[in-house]
């Protein structure tokens, strides 16, 4: 029985040193010292020995016992030990690396553009409104003096959805429902996306962007427009800038002007940028007309008011030489980048 609880303690102590997980541990425990385990069974042979024998046996049946279960903790130990030592190498995260920095984005050219040009008005006390792209024929056309067999409203150029409802050509729409709604005084600007059935070329896109002002109030003149263009101007293209009007005609504004900003490449002589012609066409102008105030509700008798129209792309391209709209919308970032 020694020699079999000393073969007991070695294939043991052989196995444990070979389990590689806790649960393999755990097997050979009860194996060996569990209830009904090895050791037990040589045990319940006890009483065949000699009276003298017994405790010899008993006392080396607890040493093999206490043996295998020393020796069962310390693997289960070891075993965790070296689990957590695992765990902490895969998930070693060094801190030091220089971060993978995500590109950050930065504002279109078109909003750079646009964000001073409602800077310099709202700097002048002017509001900032919008309205649908998707319009009423009449709040594009019909209420802005635009009579059904106006050019302007050929269906080559306009989207029509059905007979009385079109994408906006302009954002006049929306300052006709200000009016509608509010009595004067009105100092607001409308910017924002307007459609024209044009076909795509450097400088035609079905797409574009309008920014029109109005204002509304008593005594409002001529003067009054004059001044606030050539604040406008002179703030978004320099204070040493020349301006000029010249007569032009709109159906919702008399009298309409164009202005023009002197080149500031050749100070009028002509050039390319140009086009030898000395002066640079910003933007289109007026007094509001008598009947477009009417058709809103504000009585012309009383009110009077100036209103002003200009393209976001134009004012773009000019400020950084860009030659081809369609660059704005590509997105492509090689164009892009150079706005950072
Ligand atoms: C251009 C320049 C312009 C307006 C837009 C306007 C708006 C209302 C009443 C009167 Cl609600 N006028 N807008 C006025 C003059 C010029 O845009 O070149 N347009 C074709």
């Amino acid at each position: 029985m020694k020699e079999k609880l000393e073969e007991i303690r070695e294939r043991a102590r052989q196995e444990l040193a070979a389990a590689a997980a806790v649960e393999n541990v755990e097997a050979l425990r009860i194996k060996y010292a569990g209830k009904k385990g090895e050791l037990t069974q040589i045990l319940k042979q006890m009483g065949k020995l000699s009276p003298d024998e017994r405790p010899v046996v008993g006392q080396l049946a607890n040493e093999v016992r206490s043996f295998i279960e020393t020796a069962v903790e310390t693997k289960k130990a070891e075993l965790a030990e070296a689990m957590l030592e695992k765990q902490l190498e895969d998930e070693k995260l060094d801190v030091t690396l220089p971060a993978d920095m995500s590109p950050l984005g930065h504002k279109h050219p078109l909003s750079i553009v646009l964000d001073e040009i409602k800077e310099i008005f709202v700097g002048m006390g002017f509001e900032i409104v919008d309205g649908p792209e998707v319009e009423y024929d009449y709040y594009n056309f019909e209420a802005l003096n635009i009579p059904k067999d106006h050019p302007a409203r050929d269906t080559q150029d306009t989207f029509y959805i059905t007979d009385n409802i079109l994408l906006r050509t302009q954002t006049s729409p929306v300052q006709v429902r200000v009016m509608e709604k509010q009595k004067p005084p009105i100092r607001i600007i409308s910017p924002g996306r307007v459609f024209r059935s044009d076909a795509v070329d450097a400088t035609h896109s079905p797409l574009f962007h309008q920014i029109e002002g109005l204002v509304v109030d008593k005594d409002i003149t001529f003067a009054d427009l004059k001044g606030t263009l050539e604040t406008f101007i002179k703030r978004l293209y320099g204070e040493d800038s020349v301006v000029r009007f010249r007569p032009h005609h709109f159906p919702f504004t008399e009298p309409s002007a164009e202005v023009d900003v002197q080149c500031f490449s050749c100070k009028g002589k002509g050039c390319r940028v140009c086009k030898n012609e000395g002066w640079i066409e910003i933007l289109g102008c007026g007094m509001v007309h008598p009947k477009v105030l009417e058709n809103c509700g504000i009585d012309p008798e009383v009110y009077s008011g100036f209103a002003l129209g200009l393209g976001l792309e134009r004012v773009a391209m000019r400020r950084y030489g860009v030659d081809d709209m369609r660059l704005f919308y590509e997105n492509d970032t090689r164009f892009l980048s150079q706005f950072e």
